[in-house]
């Protein structure tokens, strides 16, 4: 019987018509007339996926057959965004699509907006994992992303009386039309129990691990349609399900109450996602997840990924596993348990595996963001992986000692297991000695890594550590986003910067021609009041298309410097209101903030607190009306950056040197045509040099300045003593203008800039102002203003997640594209 191959719809208007209701009948039972607006989405995404359908199994059946070197992308967060705008341009289905549905009376642009984006991640991350994967299928590189699937995203923002609330993110209430679950591929995942040593039939001495309780892990399929090129690489999300066995053997005595309890405890694994908190470590549940989705994911591809009768001496030409920072590194002591416990290789062998098989990307500076996991709770939860963590340090420290003599200091420091304050094991350090590669995600943060953070492994392992300067794609970022301006670039260049940004270099030469400098300037005119429309509906607020849009959108955290900014518009603001400064002297200003704060972390939530305190204020007082306006839309998230980006003209970039290890949007600001105010810092340090001084606002000290301002002794309160702007905006915020007289509301932020300021915001207080008053004067020249913005356009084509592909293909994975 020839079996006929699956075929996709005809990609005319009428064959789209066809499948959309046939899945609005058959697959949803309803009609067309009787149909809601979810309905219709959801038979508009189950028919963009009947498209996508057929590839993406022939795509599956090749890589098969062909068993090339795959890319397993292993991260606990992957921020995707909406799905179905991105697919429909993937498979070129955008028009007909638009088109069919108009002949149903439906409006794609209505069904769009109801998409629930699924916030699978906190922030950089998490998106630099989904644009990793876009890139990956638009290159028709083999690679599996691996990770979980969350039942709660990253939580809801909503503010009340200007402070933060959480919101469980229900995301799959409405259904989850883009994702193919598979409970009879399920994974069984073991925790707990003890390890206990025997003599196998060979006569050789051997651990092996009685685990205490076990798990499903279920694996959710998604398409990663590659950009215009008809591939479909896969995106594997495990959820957590309790083992049938589980309950029985409670149920069986008797206990119905605890048999529920204890389904409920296993599938809590996939149950949230972790709030990126102030303090990272020390959670069970955490772990729990950890090694849950890597060791399915380990165990999914030897299983069904590589294919019978491969030699595991050959697993490295077939895998490359990729840790996005430290939350997968148990995948190390994992896999070194299967190729030991499991296949019977011998330790030395499983090593040299396994060091071929792993590297490892490091995504911070902050020393508190380094993850570790007390040897006490690892041993509990998983004591067989602590015990070949022991030897591989064991093993690590010999090669150290033989290399270094006994340099106690050295191996103290270099040891996998820190000491204090308890005993615990450094993820960080395991992953260094484990990867084949290690790298930083710019310039300047993967030369702090070697110098600062890691500087002995650098010097045992010459040539392992690399940088690969983030990127983000531009398919979502700039031709999604911004289509008036793709359209534009199109018109200028022709198709193909889609796929190869670096011809946006094309636009330096209309960066001096006028009428495309007019059309360049109607497109951000009306990005801004298309912005102004969605904020109208979101949250009641109006974008004035004659306002500066003054960007500052991330997670809050102290070292981003929100403050500084505060800083700043408060001093605009008392400049204004105390008379001192002509309204007329300044450019109009509308601020944008987006930011959640970890629910944990008091002090991010205080500082959101004073930005909706002073917006309120500023935007209420006649003195500066039509001059400075502050928004701050609550629950910033990858749709609401898609619209914000697009319409600003300054980029807030403001961290202090040294520890933004990288920064993403500041490469979506730059692509969409804005201006970076920012410091030497991470990516930006990139930017800068790409676009030049003259088109970039910098402003702050560099790292080296900052290590020696703490060396000669940082008081920040004699910055406040000497500067009278500092001063009298600090004094202000201190006197309770904003928060109703009340001076002891936001007495901790101001006590905190005087007498502590880790991330020395009075210290660049003044040269952050300077550089504002650079950036008024430089709109003042609209038409020099839009040069800038398009030569940083024309110069960030680098900025291409495609480009952070081919260099980890070539410094890292070394694996081709299969056509
Ligand atoms: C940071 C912190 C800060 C304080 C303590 C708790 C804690 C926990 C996690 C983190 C984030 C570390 C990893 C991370 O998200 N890094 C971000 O990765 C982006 C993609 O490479 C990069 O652009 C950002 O600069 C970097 O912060």
């Amino acid at each position: 019987l020839a079996l006929a191959p699956v075929t996709a719809p005809p990609a005319s208007v009428d064959g789209f018509v066809r499948e959309f209701l046939h899945n609005l009948n058959f697959e949803l039972g309803v009609s067309l007339s009787a149909s809601s607006v979810n309905d219709r989405y959801l038979a508009l995404a189950q028919t963009v996926r009947d498209y996508l359908m057929a590839r993406w199994l022939d795509d599956q059946r090749r890589l098969s057959e062909i068993k090339p070197k795959t890319v397993c992308y292993l991260s606990a967060e992957y921020l995707l965004g909406r799905q179905l705008d991105n697919n429909l341009l993937a498979a070129r289905l955008t028009d007909v699509a638009t088109e069919a549905l108009a002949a149903c009376g439906v409006s794609l642009e209505e069904l769009r907006e109801i998409e629930v984006e699924p916030g699978l991640g906190n922030g950089g991350l998490g998106r630099l994992a989904a644009c990793f994967i876009d890139s990956l299928a638009t290159m028709s590189v083999p690679s599996i992303g691996y990770g979980i699937r969350y039942e709660y995203g990253i939580f809801r923002q909503t503010f009340v009386d200007g402070q933060q609330v959480e919101q469980p993110d229900s995301w799959l209430r409405l259904g989850s039309p883009w994702e193919f679950p598979h409970p009879e591929a399920a994974q069984t995942i073991s925790f707990g129990g003890h390890t206990e040593k025997y003599v196998d039939d060979d006569g050789v001495e051997r651990s092996r691990w009685i685990p205490g309780w076990n798990v499903l892990a279920v694996p959710y399929n998604y398409m990663v349609p590659g950009y215009h090129n008809g591939r479909v690489n896969t995106l594997r999300l495990w959820r957590a399900v309790a083992t049938s066995s589980f309950d029985l053997r409670v149920f069986n005595s008797g206990d119905y109450e605890e048999a529920v309890r204890a389904q409920t405890y296993a599938e809590n694994i996939s149950k949230v996602l972790y709030p990126e908190d102030s303090t990272p470590q020390g959670k069970e549940l955490r772990l729990q997840q950890q090694y849950f989705f890597v060791a399915a994911s380990i165990s999914d591809f030897l299983e069904n990924v590589l294919g019978d009768g491969v030699e595991l001496e050959k697993l490295p030409s077939r895998v490359i596993f990729q840790l996005n920072d430290t939350h997968p590194v148990i995948a190390v002591p994992e896999l070194m348990r299967v190729l030991l416990d499991e296949r019977r290789l011998d330790w030395d062998d499983a090593w040299a595996i396994t060091q071929q098989c792993f590297a490892y990307t490091c995504h911070t500076l902050l020393p508190e963001a380094l993850e570790v996991w007390s040897v006490d709770l690892l041993g509990r939860l998983l004591p067989r992986h602590l015990e070949i963590i022991y030897r591989i340090n064991e093993e690590f420290l010999e090669a150290v000692r033989e290399r270094f003599g006994d340099d106690e200091m050295r191996i103290r420091n270099m040891s996998i297991i820190g000491e204090h304050p308890y005993r615990s094991v450094r993820m960080a350090y395991l992953a260094t000695v484990a990867g084949a590669k290690v790298n930083g995600v710019a310039e300047l943060h993967s030369q702090l890594l070697r110098d600062k953070v890691l500087p002995d492994f650098d010097e045992f392992y010459p040539g392992k550590f690399t940088n690969v300067t983030n990127g983000v794609t531009p398919r979502r970022f700039i031709r999604l986003a911004n289509p008036d301006l793709a359209s534009l670039i199109t018109e200028a260049l022709g198709a193909g910067w889609t796929i190869d940004l670096e011809r946006l270099r094309g636009l330096e030469a209309y960066a001096e021609d006028p009428e495309f400098r007019a059309k360049f300037a109607a497109v951000k005119a009306s990005n801004k009041r298309r912005l102004s429309d969605v904020l109208h509906v979101r949250d009641g607020f109006d974008v004035s298309e004659d306002h500066m849009l003054d960007v500052m959108v991330k997670r809050l955290h102290e070292y981003k410097r929100q403050m500084l900014k505060v800083l700043h518009i408060v001093t605009e603001y008392e400049g204004i209101a105390s008379g001192r400064v002509a309204a007329s002297a300044v450019q109009p200003r509308t601020f944008v903030f987006g930011a959640k704060a970890a629910p944990g972390y008091i002090m991010a939530k205080r500082i959101i607190h004073l930005i909706n305190a002073v917006g309120k204020v500023v935007n209420e007082d006649p003195r500066v009306e039509g001059r400075l306006k502050v928004l701050f839309p609550p629950n910033y998230n990858v749709t609401l950056a898609e619209r914000l980006i697009p319409a600003a003209d300054l980029s807030e970039q403001i961290s202090l040197a040294g520890k933004e290890a990288s920064g993403t949007g500041n490469m979506k600001f730059a692509l969409n045509g804005a201006l970076t105010v920012g410091t030497d810092d991470g990516a930006n340090v990139e930017i800068r040099q790409l676009v030049g001084d003259d088109n970039f606002f910098l402003f702050g000290m560099t790292e080296p300045e900052v290590e020696a301002l703490w060396a000669k002794g940082y008081r920040p309160a004699d910055f406040y003593q000497q500067d009278d702007d500092l001063r009298r905006a600090i004094d202000l915020i201190a006197s309770g203008a904003f928060s109703d007289g009340d001076r002891s509301v936001f007495e901790p932020i101001v006590s905190n800039l005087l007498y502590d300021d880790r991330f020395m915001v009075l210290a660049d207080y003044s040269s952050y102002i300077a550089a504002q008053a650079q950036v008024d004067a430089a709109y003042a020249d609209q038409d020099a203003w839009t040069r800038s913005a398009i030569l940083n356009i024309a110069r960030c084509g680098f900025f291409s997640s495609d480009r952070s592909m081919r260099d980890y293909i070539d410094r890292i994975w070394h694996t081709p594209p299969v056509l």
